[in-house]
Parts: structure tokens; sequence; C-alpha cells
């Protein structure tokens, strides 16, 4: 009883779009991952989650009905130095979210934790993945490790499932392209964006026609924000991303948008985050 007459006054705050925690009746789970240690340039992703659900609450993104959206924000991952763990606990929770037919929303931290939503997602399906990235991610070593944000896709690669997109990258070695053009089945470049919008397009329409669901993983590096653990110049606009977006969308199981760095900037590259998801999220 006293809990609920304190609810009148009080309220947990900050949750992602005003989001309450009732997992029973959600669609959507949303969850942040707090990780940034592999991240060999710009640390302070690990406040990543934090600044995107600070700034969801402050937007109200037109097309999004929030009343009739099934969505709860259960908290963020306990924190962890060691990549091995959290990549155990999100590959877990991520299992749970997906066994019980939902569609987690995750809120990054460093790109590394995309390997283990996958990994949990290949266990209930097939999946076709568009990972949205100013960088390929696939080196097979870097700086003495094997599993961090530069190598993380292609770990997933080595074992992969289903297909792979990969869309917006400019910033690679001449290794990462050539093991990409062998392993990944559709390459977008930022250029090939830039130059040709409405081909891009095509092409993500393409490759989405003969795939059941979709999982989405999008870097924010991708927009060339300052925001971000690695930046890069020449980014996509955002309207370039949601239009290939608005190809998948009805198709989308899972999103995750990682590498948002709060410390870099004023809150902008949090926002694109929350406008990212906003839109995925939005029926029309
Ligand atoms: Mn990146």
């Amino acid at each position: 009883m006293s809990r609920d007459f304190l609810e009148l006054y009080l309220k947990r705050v900050p949750t992602f779009f005003g989001a309450g925690d009732n997992y029973e009746d959600s669609e959507y789970v949303v969850f942040g991952v707090p990780f940034d240690s592999t991240v060999s340039f710009i640390p302070g992703c690990r406040f990543g989650p934090l600044a995107i659900r600070i700034f969801s609450e402050q937007i109200s993104i037109p097309e999004l009905n929030e009343n009739s959206l099934k969505i709860a924000d259960m908290g963020d991952v306990l924190q962890t130095l060691k990549v091995s763990v959290m990549l155990k606990r999100v590959k877990r929770i991520v299992e749970k979210i997906f066994s019980d037919g939902k569609k987690p929303i995750i809120l990054g931290g460093e790109h590394t934790l995309t390997l283990s939503s996958l990994e949990a997602l290949s266990k209930f399906t097939k999946p076709a993945i568009v990972i949205f990235d100013s960088h390929l991610d696939l080196l097979d070593e870097y700086l003495d490790s094997r599993i961090n944000h530069a190598t993380w896709l292609r770990r997933y690669l080595e074992k992969k499932k289903g297909v792979v997109a990969t869309i917006g990258y400019r910033d690679f070695t001449k290794e990462e392209l050539e093991y990409g053009k062998d392993k990944i089945d559709l390459m977008i470049s930022s250029e090939e964006i830039l130059d040709n919008p409405r081909n891009a397009v095509e092409k993500m329409r393409d490759f989405v026609e003969n795939v059941g669901s979709v999982y989405v993983s999008v870097d924010v590096d991708v927009l060339g924000a300052i925001g971000v653990s690695n930046p890069t110049l020449t980014g996509t606009t955002y309207k370039q991303i949601i239009n290939i977006l608005n190809i998948l969308k009805h198709k989308i199981i899972g999103i995750d948008v990682v590498e948002v760095n709060p410390l870099l900037d004023h809150g902008l590259t949090a926002v694109y985050a929350c406008y990212i998801i906003g839109h995925v999220l939005s029926r029309n």
C-alpha cells in the first residue's frame, strides 16, 4: 500500500521513452550494456545506455504512438570488466527474451555485445543480419585480443548460420575487405550510399525479399557522429539510414544500437540512437 502511495508522486528515471518494467505484457524488451572494456581508442560508451534513456525522455517522435507500445525497460546488464562475462550475460538475457517470444532492444555499449546477441538468436532461427557501421569489424586479432569491438563480426562469421549485410562501411583494412567479400552476402559502402542512395535502397530490397526475419545492429558511427569510440568522416545521413531501415522494418525481430559515447558530444549521438530505435518501433 505504501508503495502505491509513493508511486503517485515518485517514479524511477530515466527509462527508455518512459517505459515501465512490465516484462510479462511486453512485446519489446529494452536493456543496456554499459561495457567498454575493449575500446581501443576513446572509452566512454559504457555511459551510452544512460544517455540514450535521458535523451529519449525529452523526445517526441511523431509517428511513434507511445501509449500503444508494449515495451519494457528492464535496466542494465550487471557491470563487469571481463568481456567473456559480459558476453555470457548478454547471451543469457537475449536467449530468455527470444524464448519468451519477445524482441530485444539493446542499448550499447561497445559493438562486441552483438556477437552474443547473434549467438543467442541463432539458437532459435537462421537469422538475417543487417549491420550499419562505418567499420567492418573483421580483424582476426587486434591489440593481442581476439574478441573485441574490431573482431567480433569475424568471430560470428566463422560459424555463421544465416545471411549477413553490412551497410555504410568506409574505414577498413585490405585484409578485412577481402575477408568480407568472401563471407558477407551484401556489402554497401558509405560512398555507394552517398553517391546513389536509391540504388542502395534497391539492393536492400532484394536482400530482404527472401529472408523471414531480420536482426539489426546499428553502430552510430555509420552517421559520422562525434560521440563515438572511433570517429570517421563522410558518414551517411540519418535519412539515408532510415530509408534503408524502412525496407526491412516490418521484419525486425531485434535491434541493438551501439557505441554511443556521451562524453564526446552534448547528446546529439544519443538522440540519433533514440530516433533510430523510435523509427523502428513506429508502425508506419
Ligand atoms: Mn564502427
